[in-house]
């Protein structure tokens, strides 16, 4: 597959700078940005900011990267573009030969689970954002807005659950904690 054509357990960093779609104000991006810092890719990936974005209007230079209109995005080199946050940062893990996706696959489950828990708490909360944001007054839906705040703080009641459990060296899990 070319988007996996470099040696994925080479320790060696590539030559030319694969670039990163971000913006400082996305918790999602940050994921990648922190992951990025601990991996020691700073001098792989270049960062460019797209500008507005929102659910509201488009962004040509982003769509051309990811057509779902959505940052993080990655476009490598070879013409190929990667998005969804999880996987930019499962693919620089690996082009990294990073350890912040565990290979034991106990640890890794683990790892993604709690991953998944804070993401899914970050999607319904920029999604919320954008509902009392953006969405004109008179069109918002109150119930909805309430259920959505009723399941991210269930999912804090269960992050706080989990902490003793938390890694203290930071793998995906906490990373996506953090960021949330
Ligand atoms: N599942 C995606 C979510 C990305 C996402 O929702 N990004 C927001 C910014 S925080 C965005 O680009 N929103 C623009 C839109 O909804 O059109 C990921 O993890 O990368």
């Amino acid at each position: 597959m070319a988007l996996l054509s470099f040696n994925t357990h080479s320790k060696h960093k590539r030559d030319t700078p694969v670039k990163l779609i971000s913006l400082n104000a996305s918790p999602f991006a940050r994921k990648v940005r922190i992951l990025i810092l601990e991996l020691g890719l700073q001098n792989s990936v270049v960062i460019q900011d797209p500008g507005a974005v929102t659910p509201a209007s488009n962004n040509e230079l982003l769509n051309k990267v990811n057509p779902l209109g959505l940052v993080p995005a990655l476009e490598l080199e070879n013409g190929e573009n990667i998005y969804d946050s999880l996987i930019i940062c499962d693919y620089l893990n690996h082009f990294a030969g990073g350890l912040l996706f565990p290979n034991d696959p106990e640890q890794r489950i683990q790892a993604l689970a709690l991953h998944s828990l804070a993401n899914s708490m970050l999607d319904l909360a920029v999604s919320l954002r954008y509902e009392t944001a953006l969405r004109p007054a008179e069109l918002r839906w109150q119930t909805w807005i309430d259920h959505q705040k009723e399941k991210i703080e269930r999912g804090l009641d269960s992050l706080e659950k989990r902490c003793p459990s938390f890694n203290s060296s930071p793998l995906i899990g906490e990373i996506s904690v953090a960021c949330s």
